[in-house]
């Protein structure tokens, strides 16, 4: 007689349900979340980028000017009334980074920028700079809006003391940064982006070109800051998202980044998402035809006027949806402040070796409002 000891049935109890959860997964009607993307295995330390990229600055201060480089630039989307901010941020970065790098900086704007603003921002740089001017087609409202529905929207939102639920520049900016800013001309020569907004801080070296690093590992968008959106900004969104992965099957990637953001299989979202304000991305996926699809059937519904959509969540599910989950970088190694949250390497190493002038115990990624850790978990780290 065949006496099924303790480990054969957890075997078995261990196969059964991870057949019925083959089962269940694969028989939802909408295939948001791949299996596989359920058996994460790698080690805390995988994602690190690897010392190969690390410059010695200390030994030799200059780099090599036949050095590989990515095809990469630095860009800022502003208003004249932002250049104090804007010059603290873009003096951070070069000090920080880019004065040994130096990729171009793309200046960006509705308006044009006053003379003041270039000559301040200008100085702090010798890399090369460039001032745009959004064409009007790709920043207001378009005429198709229903305008009584979305003034509608505003003025209820505003009552309901959502923050910028009252502003339509705030509008247009994220829809402009959601299915724009890699169109615009002084941006289509280039493959890869660092956004980066007036009055953001940048507290560690960054002796590594996190360009090449992207470029190498074919990766396609990073972040350093995730949290949760606000619930009221966005409660048609979820609904776009799956009807355009059940019209679209073809776009959604296999071994995506859906279980960081559905606990359920993509049933519904549970608002988790990366901060867009900082972002290393690869704009030749945004122009791909997967995202341009993507934006396109969002863009069709008007939730960027009707509700107040983020071009965070937007970019975050597009990512997650579109792209591999091991294609999404966590830049643990970036010290970032936009206000009031900040991200501090939690490594020690990291930390000493970036001279971080931020305090690792009062990172974002410890407090409970942070999907940090929900990223670490769904990566089989922690
Ligand atoms: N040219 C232009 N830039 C804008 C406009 N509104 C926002 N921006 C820029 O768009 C980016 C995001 O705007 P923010 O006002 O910082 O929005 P936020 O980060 O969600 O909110 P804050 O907490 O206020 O920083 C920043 O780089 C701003 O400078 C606008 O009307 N015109
Ligand atoms: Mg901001």
């Amino acid at each position: 007689m065949l006496r099924i000891t303790r480990p054969i049935a957890v075997a078995m109890f261990l196969l059964l349900g991870l057949s019925s959860l083959f089962l269940l997964t694969s028989f939802t009607s909408t295939p948001l979340l791949s299996v596989s993307a359920l058996f994460g295995s790698s080690s805390k330390s995988q994602d690190r980028i690897p010392d190969s990229y690390y410059n010695d600055f200390d030994a030799d201060p200059s780099l090599d000017p036949l050095r590989r480089r990515a095809n990469a630039t630095l860009v800022m989307l502003a208003r004249n009334s932002d250049v104090d901010g804007a010059v603290r941020s873009v003096r951070e970065l070069e000090d920080r980074f880019n004065r040994h790098f130096n990729y171009p900086w793309v200046f960006l704007n509705e308006e044009p920028f006053t003379d003041e603003f270039k000559r301040r921002v200008q100085v702090l740089t010798s890399a090369p700079v460039s001032f745009g001017l959004i064409p009007p087609d790709m920043w207001y409202q378009p005429s198709w809006i229903d305008e009584e529905k979305a003034t509608a929207a505003r003025l209820k939102m505003e009552e309901d003391n959502i923050i910028y639920g009252g502003s339509l520049s705030y509008r247009n900016m994220c829809r402009f940064n959601s299915g724009f800013f890699y169109r615009h001309e002084l941006l289509l020569p280039y493959k890869y982006y660092w956004r980066v907004e007036p009055d953001v801080h940048f507290h560690c070296d960054m002796s590594v070109d996190p360009f090449l690093y992207m470029q190498d590992n074919n990766k396609t968008y990073g972040f350093t800051i995730t949290m949760f959106e606000y619930r009221a900004t966005i409660p048609t969104l979820w609904s776009a998202v799956r009807e355009f992965a059940e019209r679209f099957p073809e776009y959604v990637s296999p071994d995506n980044a859906m279980d960081f953001m559905s606990d359920d299989g993509g049933e519904n979202y549970n608002l988790c998402h990366f901060w867009s304000n900082f972002e290393i991305a690869d704009m030749d996926f945004w122009r791909g035809e997967a995202y341009s699809a993507f934006f396109d059937h969002l863009d069709s519904k008007g939730g960027f006027y009707y509700e107040r959509w983020g071009d965070a969540p937007v970019h975050s599910i597009g990512a997650a949806l579109l792209a591999r989950k091991d294609q999404i970088q966590f830049f643990r190694e970036v010290g970032y402040e936009h206000n009031p949250y900040t991200h501090c390497p939690a490594e020690t190493d990291l930390w000493e070796r970036g001279r971080c002038s931020c305090d690792p115990a009062r990172s974002f990624d410890n407090d409970g409002y942070s999907c940090s850790g929900r990223w670490e978990r769904v990566n089989g780290r922690g």
